[in-house]
């Protein structure tokens, strides 16, 4: 009886910049100075507004939110290296990739108030689908965008991002698997940090990383510095690379650190110690950002205050524009539930407007 090894695997790490800024030379992707500077200022627009979207929550001017603060350097690198046609698929935690797709400012602001309109984009050719709260489903449909993007012959690929909670949902196991078994061009990102509400990722999987769930399905998969732009910037290049070369998908495993509550209905210091948190700040990917570049000498504090201003001053105006609207639809989903006429949709906005009626609503 033979009794042999038949497969053995590894799972690579990769860090760029280290927690205090110094970049590896051997691994530095070398970016330009304008996009460096553009990364930045996208991650710290998107912190910006976090920010001040937790005031508006807590002085109720917005409805609950799940807070992005400390995971830009995952959906803002990647998003800067997809292309117009790839799909981005997202969960809930990729506010900055969404503004740097194109989606307004005010949109995610109309979205948390629970108004339709924040999922309608300005023009129809952003690839950008609406934030998924249902856990998983953006990855079957990934999956499927991908598929049909190399059926038809199109140069695209799609990403779909989840978080680590994510990866115990069916839909990711099948979403993973359609995609390798036909090599469809999707690049799966897990933004592992560390928390699905109040489950902490040791109880989530006894894996020893999220990344090794890729052997199984017989695509590379890759853990990397959630933390670290350069590393996601290397990490995604590499993916959307072997996409575009019929290679087929990649498993990103990011690790990070969900710093503040999971949404703001949430209280974590009721699952959670002070001591854990303090030491995820020390990492957060902005410190190191801000300390690299100024090390590259392309950043000072005179263009910090310039910058924080401007950032201020676009939060600022965003939310003046929120706050002025009142002419929201409350039937608005039906009217966006298709591209075209669909007679059953009809059938039920009719149902809706009656009931309305009935309950003595507006409509
Ligand atoms: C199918 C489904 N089940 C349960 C929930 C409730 N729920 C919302 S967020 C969440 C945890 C998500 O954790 P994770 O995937 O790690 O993402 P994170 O919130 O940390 O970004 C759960 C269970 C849901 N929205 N959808
Ligand atoms: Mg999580």
């Amino acid at each position: 009886m033979p009794n042999k090894q038949v497969a053995k695997f590894s799972v690579s790490y990769l860090q760029v910049l280290d927690k205090n800024g110094k970049v590896d030379t051997k691994l530095d992707p070398k970016l330009d100075d304008k996009t460096l500077l553009e990364m930045l200022r996208w991650m710290r627009l998107t912190r910006e507004l976090d920010e001040r979207m937790l005031k508006l929550q807590r002085q109720g001017r917005l409805g609950t939110f799940p807070p992005n603060t400390g995971q830009e350097a995952i959906s803002i690198p990647i998003a800067m290296a997809m292309q117009k046609n790839d799909w981005f698929a997202g969960a809930f935690r990729e506010l900055g990739g969404r503004l740097v797709r194109g989606e307004p400012l005010a949109n995610t602001l109309y979205y948390y108030n629970g108004w339709e309109e924040g999922n309608i984009l300005p023009s129809d050719d952003l690839r950008l689908l609406p934030i998924s709260v249902v856990i998983g489903c953006q990855i079957t449909h990934a999956a499927g965008l991908a598929y049909a993007a190399k059926y038809k012959g199109e140069d695209a690929a799609a990403v779909a991002f989840i978080g680590d909670g994510g990866t115990s949902e069916g839909d990711f196991h099948e979403g993973l698997n359609f995609a390798a078994v036909w090599k469809a061009p999707a690049v799966f990102v897990v933004q592992n940090n560390q928390w699905a509400i109040s489950i902490p990722r040791a109880h989530q999987t006894p894996s020893a990383t999220i990344a090794q769930k890729a052997i199984a399905y017989g695509m590379p998969g890759i853990q990397v510095d959630g933390n670290d732009p350069l590393a996601v910037h290397v990490a995604i290049s590499e993916a959307l690379e072997r996409a575009r070369n019929g290679e087929g998908p990649t498993l990103i495993e990011a690790v990070t650190y969900r710093l503040m509550m999971h949404t703001t209905a949430d209280d974590p210091t009721k699952y959670r110690g002070k001591e854990e948190e303090e030491a995820a700040w020390l990492l957060e990917p902005l410190i190191r950002f801000d300390k690299y570049l100024r090390a590259k000498g392309i950043w000072d504090d005179a263009k910090e205050e310039k910058l924080a201003a401007e950032l201020k001053a676009e939060v600022e105006k965003t939310i003046k524009e929120f706050e002025a609207r009142d002419d929201f639809k409350m039937d608005a989903p039906f009217d966006h539930v298709y591209g075209t006429e669909h007679d059953e949709i009809n059938e039920q906005h009719q149902e809706y407007l009656e009931n309305v009626k009935l309950e003595g609503g507006n409509g």
